[in-house]
């Protein structure tokens, strides 16, 4: 598919940890696009309890760190988001990317933004208390009824519909790039990807890596593209060809971090290196 180098990619609402997270075709859009920048655009995590994390999700994490390389010369931004609020210290060690609240920049003479966008969701801010309950409640049925999915998928529905509201965040996103002088911005948050213009300013949501549709965002100079994980063929890149096949299935999660991330390769690198 892509021959050419897309100049950023934008990627959000994973929710590693969350059962319903799809870490493995997330890192295999990672592995098999090509770009220059990456932006995870807030709520990688689902929440700050590592334990639910799976071989996947530490495999997503292990090959952001290697992407994080910089023999890569790869820039990896994390943007914060409401779920994975206070990650700041822990992903800029683990993984070696750093965290920005919002994250700026210029690119072909416009002025871009990247903000999670649960900054523009008015209830989402005056009841944090309310959601954080929602996000407990949620993370316990998904436990609880494991095997009747529905009901996962309905509160899921539900959070998308009634605490994050499309239209509120991108019409306060649009407002909030016009204050800060901005053509294009881009958010996540409400799982659901879309464009709205307005005035010469494009808002862009990533969607998310939860529902039903997967999607991602590419940047460049002529155009923003949205992209549905399931309408591309992905042909892997020889060189980051997955090697667990080779070992056997008794890998730990920490292997597979180090293995994805090579932090193994690293050591010897700097070891010949001095
Ligand atoms: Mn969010």
């Amino acid at each position: 598919m892509d021959l050419q180098a897309h100049k950023t990619l934008i990627l959000s609402d994973l929710h590693l940890g969350a059962a319903t997270s799809h870490a493995r075709e997330a890192t295999r859009v990672l592995k098999e696009v090509r770009f220059q920048r990456l932006i995870l655009l807030g709520d990688i995590f689902a929440d700050l309890n590592f334990a639910r994390l799976t071989k996947a999700h530490w495999k997503f994490l292990g090959y952001i760190r290697k992407l994080s390389n910089p023999k890569r010369n790869i820039e990896v931004v994390w943007v914060e988001g409401n779920h994975d609020h206070g990650l700041t210290n822990i992903m800029s060690h683990l993984v070696g990317v750093r965290v920005y609240q919002q994250y700026t920049w210029q690119y072909g003479g416009l002025r871009h933004i990247a903000i999670h966008g649960h900054q523009f969701d008015g209830f989402q801010v005056s009841n944090v208390r309310l959601s954080k309950l929602g996000t407990s409640l949620y993370l316990k049925l998904q436990k609880l009824d494991f095997k009747r999915k529905p009901i996962v998928r309905l509160i899921d529905r539900m959070n998308t519909r009634w605490l994050r509201m499309s239209s509120k965040v991108s019409s306060a996103a649009l407002h909030y790039a016009r204050q800060h002088e901005a053509h294009r911005i881009f958010c996540g948050h409400t799982h659901e990807a879309m464009h709205v213009e307005q005035d010469g300013i494009h808002y862009y949501n990533a969607g998310g890596w939860v529902d039903s549709r997967l999607t991602y965002v590419t940047v460049d100079e002529k155009e923003v593209q949205i992209h549905d994980f399931n309408q591309h063929e992905y042909h892997e890149r020889t060189d980051d060809r997955d090697s667990s096949q080779e070992r056997g299935e008794t890998d730990s999660s920490l292997a597979d971090f180090a293995d994805e991330s090579g932090l193994l390769e690293d050591v010897e690198y700097e070891s010949v290196g001095g």
